[in-house]
């Protein structure tokens, strides 16, 4: 089969791994490069063998005609950058969280949708292995359909240390962290119908945004209630599991427990039956993202099996839409103090 020659949008923290990402499940190549810095991009260029170099991202499409591009930018190129793929009709997949509000991210998802063209997400939390796990799990019936779950991914993690941008957003733990929180959970549990959100900004003026959320949502046929805790708070915690999202999950024949160093524990009245969801570890991995970092490799498997035509992604600009939806329904409930539905949903 032939390999896809494609372009990255970007040359920060994460397109790097992204690249070594690719290279892991390869068929596809890496052609070009564009960044806004050209100093950089051609730093990343010569570091990581990239054979062309652009600061002009429509010269890009228009000289080396990718056959789709990575967009690995911050936030604020997102909707810029694939707007100008959907004007090329060239496919683009879109690093999380896909947009800086509900409105740019239907302009987007629109935009793909006129020009007959693919948009992915890349949103790979549902990608990492002991919430595959969970995903598997609940979709085997084995517990029944759940009534409550909870995820809790409280951590004192210094993320801005190799993100040092995260620092500067209006809003930050939900779009950085809350939309894979709230993606995952629409994996494993259906389409939210209702959310109540609150938050907290504890480390002003240094990070500007929220860092702390608790959710609360009703989801699915059953109306689960799913309740989300998140923190980046520098909070000491005994035990650390960054970038692991811990999980219980209570059915009628049983409950799931994800807990830390990736142990997975299914409980029915034959009792309880356990195992390991640890990620593999790749070479090129930063250890402490580990979990986080593997789950690339999936999430591009998909995202490429899909611009082969082989079948649906998971994470489609459309199906991440919903993501969005909820991500900043959840923001307007905080502002409010008010419980906020979503409309038209299954
Ligand atoms: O940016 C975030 C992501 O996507 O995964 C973890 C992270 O690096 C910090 O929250």
């Amino acid at each position: 089969m032939k390999d896809f020659r494609f372009a990255i949008f970007g040359a920060g923290f994460w397109a790097r791994v992204q690249l070594a990402a690719w290279r892991e499940v390869g068929g596809a190549e890496c052609v070009a490069i564009y960044n806004r810095s050209r100093e950089r991009a051609e730093a990343f260029a010569r570091d990581l063998g990239i054979p062309a170099v652009y600061d002009d991202p429509a010269k890009l499409l228009r000289e080396v005609q990718p056959d789709f591009v990575d967009n690995i930018t911050e936030v604020g190129g997102h909707k810029p950058l694939s707007l100008l793929c959907a004007r090329h009709r060239i496919p683009c997949i879109c690093q999380k969280p896909m947009a800086a509000s509900v409105a740019d991210a239907r302009a987007m998802v629109a935009a793909f949708a006129r020009a007959r063209t693919p948009f992915f997400v890349h949103e790979n939390w549902r990608w990492q292995s002991p919430m595959r796990a969970l995903i598997d799990t609940l979709r085997s019936g084995e517990i029944g359909t759940p009534f409550r779950a909870r995820f809790t991914m409280i951590s004192g993690f210094d993320v801005w240390a190799n993100q040092p941008a995260l620092r500067e957003l209006k809003q930050f733990i939900l779009t950085d962290l809350g939309v894979h929180l709230l993606d995952t959970a629409r994996a494993c549990f259906g389409e939210a119908h209702a959310v109540c959100c609150q938050t907290h900004r504890t480390l002003r003026p240094g990070v500007k945004g929220e860092n702390v959320a608790t959710l609360l949502l009703a989801m699915g046929p059953a109306r689960t209630s799913v309740v989300i805790e998140m923190a980046y708070a520098k909070t000491p915690v005994e035990r650390e599991c960054f970038p692991q999202t811990l999980a219980f999950v209570e059915g009628p024949l049983g409950s799931i427990e994800v807990t830390s160093g990736f142990g997975l524990r299914v409980t029915t009245n034959k009792g309880t039956r356990h195992w390991s969801a640890r990620p593999p570890r790749f070479a090129w991995a930063d250890p402490r993202y580990d979990l986080s970092q593997a789950s690339m490799v999936p999430c591009i498997r998909d995202l490429l099996g899909a611009l082969r035509g082989e079948g649906p992604a998971e994470t489609t600009g459309a199906d991440n839409l919903k993501t969005m939806e909820l991500t900043y329904a959840a923001y307007a409930s905080a502002a409010k103090s008010a419980v906020v539905r979503l409309k038209h949903r299954r």
